[in-house]
């Protein structure tokens, strides 16, 4: 008996063993409660490797020793799917669409800064400057709201319209550990552009208009694509072309969480 549980110890530490040379690639392959478990024994992932400026390949410097020092620590972390696209891509969309499949906690950033503030909070005034000129949030303020609306919850958790540069990633590895992937919906700008406007007849959004959605346009290329980057160089990408209509894409969505056992294994969200 002790001896085939010796035998299951050590297959299992050369699994993980070989999924920790390749990173995120071989942890793919495992399910999400089994690599949750590998996540809690200290399983190493590999950094990002591409770079577009010397200061962002620092920052992937910064992030990728963080990244192995969290993997060093032993408590468990929550399951995250980050969702990431551009505006009007269909995160939301999709998002509501997998809580109703799969069950699992739906938390839109750009939810939890709006609703800060609607409080009419002074943060909230600082909050809505930002928005509106199409730029992103301090990486405090906006981890400190999804930290508490994560707190007391299992997940898992989808992420939505989250992280927003490299420096939200840091900031939100550093205290919740590193997602299990980010689902990236693909889509044109003109496309996105015509949903946005469609939208914006009827949305409220205080940024949902031409001028500031050419501002959103260029912060999502010059600060959000550099951690799709990083994310797809850890293999820890997964894209769908989201340009399709919505029952489309959802099929592509579930293809893409079809190996997560989010039916079966993984609890109902809470
Ligand atoms: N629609 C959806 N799917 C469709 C499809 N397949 N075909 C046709 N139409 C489709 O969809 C947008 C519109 O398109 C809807 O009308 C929908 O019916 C239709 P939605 O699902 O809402 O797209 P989404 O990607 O969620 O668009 P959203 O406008 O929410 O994206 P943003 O990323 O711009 O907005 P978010 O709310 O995440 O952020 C807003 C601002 O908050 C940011 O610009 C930033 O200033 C700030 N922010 C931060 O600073 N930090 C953060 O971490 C998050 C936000
Ligand atoms: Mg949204």
């Amino acid at each position: 008996m002790r001896r085939r549980s010796g035998a299951a110890t050590s297959f299992l530490a050369r699994v993980l063993f070989f999924a920790a040379l390749c990173g995120c690639a071989s942890l793919r392959s495992l399910p999400a409660v089994e690599r949750r478990r590998a996540g809690a024994r200290g399983l190493p992932s590999v950094a990002c490797v591409l770079s577009s400026s010397p200061s962002e390949e620092r920052q992937e410097q910064r992030l990728s020793s963080r990244h192995h020092a969290l993997a060093s620590m032993s408590s468990p972390s929550p399951i995250v799917y980050f969702v990431m696209g551009g505006p009007g891509s269909g995160k939301g969309t999709q998002c509501a669409r997998l809580v109703e499949r799969y069950g699992m906690v739906h938390l839109s950033a750009g939810d939890l800064l709006r609703s800060e503030v609607a409080s009419g909070s002074a943060l909230g005034r600082e909050i809505s400057s930002v928005i509106d000129q199409g730029q992103i949030v301090k990486s405090e303020t906006t981890v400190a709201l999804l930290r508490s609306a994560m707190a007391g919850r299992r997940g898992p958790f989808l992420i939505d319209g989250f992280p927003r540069s490299l420096e939200n990633l840091e900031a939100f590895e550093a205290e919740m550990g590193p997602a299990a992937f980010m689902l990236f919906l693909e889509v044109s700008e003109a496309e996105m552009e015509a949903r946005l406007l469609k939208r914006g007849l009827s949305s409220g959004r205080s940024d949902d208009n031409r001028e500031t959605i050419v501002k959103r346009f260029r912060t999502f290329v010059c600060d959000s694509m550099p951690v799709v980057d990083c994310l797809r160089n850890r293999d820890c990408l997964r894209t769908v072309d989201a340009g399709a209509a919505e029952e489309e894409v959802f099929a592509r969505v579930c293809d893409v969480f079809a190996d997560q056992q989010l039916d079966d294994d993984v609890p109902v969200a809470s």
